[in-house]
């Protein structure tokens, strides 16, 4: 595609926006950078790359005349599409794109791309893993945390990008089309930014939205929503599938993991030889081996790597044992469908932590999910009080809920309520903004407190 002549605006600046700005520059297109917080100064966000320096930078106001001579503008995936500035920008006849669809206008070799509600960091990680060891120069990026046009210039015709894409990601591309694309789960999510669920799934669905028949699209056959888009999808479908055996596809037959492919079946691995626990994480397993398989890699090198890879970080992640106690560190259980999968992996009773930003996600399911494990359920962020009473409605004991104003208060209060053989779980069932910077900075702070405990 010719950008020649195109002037680009790039709305927030943080890590997608900044990654943003630089490439552009490095390609010497004109660009604004617009960050729509007023308390956010140009001049603080000069010092946050050599890049900056000399770029034309807003914040607060989006003055109209630096909107009437844009072409196109870059939105941050935080930035809902219906707010008046963008709003602004539609009425102008400016493009629309976010980082995903600059990206990969940039894109110089193969694309595989995940996303779902749950899963997708540990699919694209494992993904990316896999492919690494098959020999491949991969970059992994996206929502995963490095920003998709960050990486772009690097690659190569024989380069292989792993994208994480989330569905805010997804309201703004257009021409993105993966040569393999996996939905794992839509489960209720951001409901705040998109509003109903029927808008989350539509955005989710964009990722297929330019493929056709040269493409696969990877899909969960258990989940209702996603088989009856099968019917709609141009590419070629995989189904994987936890719970039957499926005439094609990839599926759980009693601990083992078979690949059944036009007629060849092979068993990949038995589950026992995973270092992933649980059923959630087979799927994330079997999506990202069919995304291998499909990609060319043999069984073989897809079996090494499944027996090898390990969680990753804020998933379900095991920190330290104190006075006997364990602590479990879920900080990227930021809904309730994630928070769920993390108490159903708990096989101790377990002190929870959870609670955050309000996203409008309803807690019913994963209070039901407690299954009398939760010993004491420690609440904090703008939530605690919404889900203290949905779980008292629900018959969770009120004299086992306790308020909190910070995590430090939280994990000092699980460590003095455990027992010996206890477990300690952060999974708030929400996100993290408001109180931190994002799941990461309030994992990593949770990791240090509990390490930090005198036994
Ligand atoms: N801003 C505006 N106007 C707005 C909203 C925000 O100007 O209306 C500005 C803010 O002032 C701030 C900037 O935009 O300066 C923040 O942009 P951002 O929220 O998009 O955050 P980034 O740091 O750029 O990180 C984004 C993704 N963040 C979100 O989707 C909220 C990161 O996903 C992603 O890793 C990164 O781009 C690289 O692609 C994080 C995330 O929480 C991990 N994702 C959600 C999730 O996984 O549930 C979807």
């Amino acid at each position: 595609m010719n950008l020649d002549g195109k002037k680009f605006l790039v709305v927030g600046s943080g890590i997608s926006g900044i990654a943003a700005v630089k490439l552009l520059m490095n390609r010497h297109l004109p660009v604004v950078l617009y960050d729509g917080k007023e308390e956010k100064k140009p001049e603080e966000i000069r010092e946050k790359s050599p890049w900056l320096e000399q770029a034309e930078i807003y914040t607060g106001h989006l003055p109209e005349h630096v909107i009437s001579e844009c072409d196109i503008a870059v939105l941050s995936p935080g930035v809902p599409l219906d707010i008046p500035d963008v709003e602004r920008m539609k009425e102008a006849g400016l493009a629309i794109w976010g980082e995903i669809e600059l990206a990969s206008v940039f894109e110089r070799g193969r694309v595989l791309a995940v996303t779902g509600t749950n899963g997708k960091t540990t699919t694209t990680s494992l993904l990316g893993e896999i492919m690494k060891h098959a020999g491949l120069d991969v970059k992994v990026v996206g929502n995963i945390g490095i920003p998709y046009t960050s990486l772009v210039s690097e690659t190569t015709e024989d380069s292989v990008t792993v994208a994480e894409i989330s569905s805010f990601q997804l309201e703004t591309v257009h021409r993105f089309c993966p040569e393999i694309s996996a939905i794992l789960n839509i489960t209720p999510d951001h409901l705040n930014r998109h509003h109903t669920m029927e808008n989350y799934q539509k955005a989710k669905e964009r990722i297929t939205a330019n493929q056709g028949e040269h493409q696969v699209c990877v899909l969960n056959y258990e989940d209702d929503a996603l088989r009856e888009f099968s019917a709609r999808v141009k590419a070629r479908t995989v189904f994987f599938s936890s719970q039957r055996k499926l005439e094609q596809g990839i599926y759980l037959e009693g601990e083992e993991i078979i690949w059944n492919w036009q007629g060849e079946r092979e068993v990949l691995c038995n589950v026992h030889k995973l270092k992933l626990l649980g059923k959630h994480n087979y799927e994330n397993v079997m999506a990202a081996a069919a995304m291998a398989r499909m990609a060319g890699v043999s069984a073989e090198k897809i079996r090494e790597v499944l027996v090898t890879f390990a969680a990753v970080e804020h998933r379900i992640e095991y920190v330290v044992t104190k006075r006997g106690v364990r602590f479990y560190n879920d900080s990227k259980g930021t809904n309730p469908d994630a928070a769920i999968q993390a108490i159903r992996a708990m096989q101790w009773p377990t002190l929870l932590i959870g609670g955050g930003y309000d996203k409008d996600s309803e807690y019913e399911e994963w209070i039901q999910a407690f299954d009398g494990k939760v010993k004491k359920f420690v609440l904090l962020g703008a939530t605690r009080e919404k889900i203290r009473d949905t779980a008292v409605r629900l018959g969770y004991p009120r004299e086992d809920i306790i308020l909190t104003d910070s995590l430090e208060e939280a994990v000092r209060i699980c460590f003095d309520h455990a027992a010996k053989g206890d477990a300690v779980l952060l999974s708030p069932a929400c996100a993290s903004w408001g109180m931190f910077q994002n799941y990461e900075q309030r994992g990593n702070m949770f990791k240090e407190l509990a390490r930090a405990l005198e036994e």
